[in-house]
């Protein structure tokens, strides 16, 4: 093969669908290389089909007595109180950053799009867990309609709770935010969201951690990355707890 057509070959091999790299290897005398190509096509196709894979679901009956509040559970301020009294009829979930078309969602808008409902364990490092069922708008959907442009690579939630004096704040990439699991929880066992769980929306991403779903959301931010978010960790105890920032299970 001349050498100018391998180069460029090993150049696009990361693009190339595992079928055309066996095609190709049967062409030629490249025969090794291509195999090798062959298996880490088989390799990365195996590793996001695994990050794609669902969480288990439960029955009803398997479901915790209470889950608790973990981290903030109260938010002692005079404009969420407001915001409680008036049953957040005014509460704005924003979707922004890198998107063609930002959105400011209401209370109804979420519950009037395709809902999702999944009864799910949440895992704390903690060292706890418990069974609930959540219910909500998938992530997909709303990102969908934000159309998210190309040069993001992660997604940003913010929060109305401030802990330690921080800003709670968490982020996710693609796989996790279009996993079908991931939703915009605004119900916990059929009803409104208690206030300590993330009244009256939290984010449920079914193979991560406990600390990745954050609650009391505010706005989801597209962004490529977030280096410049807080101390650049991705997260509220990625960036003060040294958590690590990927916390699939
Ligand atoms: N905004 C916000 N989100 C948060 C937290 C928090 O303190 N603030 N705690 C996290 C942690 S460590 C866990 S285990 C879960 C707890 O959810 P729960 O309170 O519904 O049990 O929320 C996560 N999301
Ligand atoms: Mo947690």
């Amino acid at each position: 093969m001349p050498e100018i057509k391998r180069r460029a070959l090993l150049a696009g091999l990361a693009a190339l669908p595992a079928a055309a790299c066996t095609e190709l290897a049967e062409t030629g005398p490249a025969g090794d290389l291509f195999d090798a190509a062959e298996n880490w096509h088989r390799t990365a196709h195996r590793a996001l089909a695994n990050r794609q894979a669902l969480a288990p679901e439960y029955t009803p009956e398997e479901r915790s007595p209470d889950i608790r509040g973990n981290g903030t559970r109260t938010i002692e301020t005079p404009e969420y109180r407001a915001a409680q009294a008036e049953g957040f009829a005014n509460w704005r979930l924003s979707v922004s950053g890198l998107v063609q078309n930002p959105l400011s969602l209401t209370m109804a808008d979420m519950r009037a799009l395709p809902q999702r409902t999944q009864i799910t364990r949440h895992d704390c490092v903690e060292g706890w867990s418990a069974i609930a069922e959540w219910s909500g708008p998938q992530l997909s959907d709303l990102l969908d309609m934000a159309k998210v442009s190309e040069e993001a690579n992660f997604i940003v939630f913010r929060c109305a709770d401030v802990l330690y004096d921080r800003d709670y704040y968490e982020s996710v990439d693609m796989v996790d935010a279009y996993h079908p699991q991931t939703i915009i929880a605004h119900e916990l066992n059929g009803a409104p969201l208690p206030e300590k769980n993330g009244a009256p929306l939290r984010v449920r991403i079914e193979r991560q951690l406990g600390y990745k779903h954050a609650k009391y959301l505010t706005a989801i931010e597209a962004v490529a990355s977030f280096e410049d978010i807080y101390a650049g960790k991705g997260g509220f105890w990625e960036d003060v707890g040294d958590y690590q920032w990927y916390a699939g299970i």
